[in-house]
């Protein structure tokens, strides 16, 4: 007789911040676990971040739809203890809670739930649907994984679950579910009816120890994943309909001859164009933008470069871990405009509310990458414990209370409502002066 499989449930929390927008947000690490137990498990997925679910109300302004991002639903709620400062509205965002807990009713009930986890000061979602599946589901085993967990799992710990793995130690949930999965498994986008944005990475790890990076402390090397499974990932994708891809990488450009032009050069030879767009959300090295990789990228469908920055200032670039110098960004817009992609298409990010915010000189960095014909994004500043530029702001913050990493509250806590208010109209001022973009 078969033997009965374990029943999972997969659950990406809601979001409680003052900001959240569908930057391509997806679960991808817990669908990558996912993707290794589905041989062992009957596995279900409730997303409170699926825009596309039936459940999802529709958002206060409409989605203008440029490659598939755009605003969750949200609802105001009151501000914690700790944002009483903070002068913007409170919301949370996604599906309705009572949806979830008529979901789990509904169900029978599941041996394991997993919950996604990932910005640490995010923790109040999470306690939301801790608290739902232990009322309704109580015999199932909840388990967190994810960077909040990794990187905090006492206070992880303290929110009830009975499992946190941390990193990517799998063992202990694979002990549990008796199961030993083969080395390689797509993540299980199965587990949506109807997709459209996803997202992948080609690489783990980051060869740099910027001051202000978590990266540093999760001791991954850097490393690239073996090219069939890159490409048997993309296959899935494109089988599920999927349109946009981010990639998550940290240092998708680093050594580029092991993955990244492998890879490229299978998408031109071997996707019709126009039929998959790429994005770059989490930043990439402007450093290795030569003119091939610039070229490459734009043949196989890159439709949006972000290229983290941070400073104009060589001081504060050498002291945060010289990860770029100025002219490395000024290259790489030259390489890339010269492929062919659109300037308005180009994103430098910018940090605000760093903690040694003289030496970054941020008005003039602004205008410096604003003078290279590119829009500039600020990087609200989120203060990571353990990181030597977190320990920094232990001056003005309790470093153990994770809602005060929250980025729209720490840069306001140390430069003041009107002075963050300053450089992001800045921003908008100088990125509207910008020529219109050549497509909609
Ligand atoms: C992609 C990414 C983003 C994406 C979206 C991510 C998302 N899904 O929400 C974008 C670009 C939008 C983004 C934005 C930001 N991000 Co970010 N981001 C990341 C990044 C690179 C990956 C996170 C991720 O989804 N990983 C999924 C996969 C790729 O992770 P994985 O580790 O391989 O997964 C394995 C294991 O961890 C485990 N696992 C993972 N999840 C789970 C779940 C379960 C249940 C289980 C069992 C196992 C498991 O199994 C997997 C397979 O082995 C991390 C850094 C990192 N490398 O983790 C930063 C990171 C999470 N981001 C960070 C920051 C600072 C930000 C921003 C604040 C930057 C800014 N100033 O604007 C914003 C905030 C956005 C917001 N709305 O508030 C910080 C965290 C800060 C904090 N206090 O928590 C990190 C750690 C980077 C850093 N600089 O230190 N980010
Ligand atoms: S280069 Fe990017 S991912 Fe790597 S340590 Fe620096 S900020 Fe973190």
């Amino acid at each position: 007789m078969e033997k009965m499989k374990q029943t999972i449930l997969l659950v990406n929390p809601p979001i409680y911040d003052f900001a959240a927008y569908d930057f391509w947000l997806k679960p991808l690490g817990m669908l990558t676990t996912a993707g290794h137990c589905k041989p062992f498990a009957h596995i279900d997925l409730f997303d409170y971040l699926d825009r596309l679910s039936p459940d999802m109300p529709p958002p206060k302004r409409p989605p203008k739809n440029r490659f598939r991002k755009g605003p969750f639903h949200a609802q105001h709620i009151p501000r914690p203890p700790e944002f009483a400062h903070i002068p913007r509205y409170f919301r949370r965002f996604g599906i309705p809670r009572r949806v979830f807990q008529d979901y789990l009713r509904s169900r029978p009930q599941y041996d394991f739930v997993l919950i996604q986890t990932t910005m640490t000061y995010w923790y109040p979602g999470l306690k939301e649907v801790i608290e739902d599946v232990r009322t309704l589901q109580p015999r199932a085993t909840i388990v967190l994984g994810g960077f909040y967990a990794t990187l905090l799992p006492d206070h992880a710990r303290s929110l009830g679950a009975d499992l946190i793995i941390e990193a990517d130690n799998h063992k202990p949930l694979y002990d549990k579910l008796l199961a030993t999965p083969a080395d390689y498994h797509p993540p299980y986008w199965q587990a949506y009816p109807n997709l459209r944005t996803a997202a992948m990475t080609l690489t783990t790890g980051c060869p740099y120890k910027c001051t202000y990076c978590a990266i540093g402390q999760m001791n991954l090397p850097f490393a690239h994943r073996p090219i069939d499974h890159c490409i048997q990932d993309l296959q899935l994708l494109l089988s599920k309909g999927v349109t946009d891809i981010a990639f998550y990488d940290d240092a998708l450009l680093y050594k580029p001859e092991k993955i990244l032009k492998p890879f490229l050069e299978y998408v031109i030879g071997n996707i019709p164009q126009g039929k998959i767009n790429f994005h770059t959300p989490n930043a990439m090295h402007a450093r290795y933008i030569t003119p091939e990789i610039a070229q490459l990228m734009v043949r196989a469908g890159f439709r949006t470069f972000y290229l983290g920055f941070e400073s104009a200032s060589p001081t504060f670039q050498q002291n945060t871990g010289s990860k770029v110098v100025s002219a490395d960004l000024a290259a790489a817009v030259t390489h890339l405009k010269n492929a062919g992609a659109d300037a308005q298409t180009i994103t430098a990010y910018e940090l605000i509310g760093h903690p040694n915010t003289d030496l970054q000189h941020l008005e003039s960095s602004i205008r410096f990458a604003n003078s290279l014909g590119i829009k500039v994004m600020l990087s609200d500043f989120s203060p990571i414990p353990n990181t030597p530029d977190g320990q920094l702001c232990s001056e003005y913050i309790d470093l153990s209370e994770p809602l005060n990493h929250n980025k729209t509250a720490f840069p306001i806590t140390l430069l003041g409502h009107d002075k963050v208010s300053y450089y992001k109209n800045l921003c908008k001022s100088l990125n509207r002066s910008l020529p219109a973009p050549r497509s909609a």
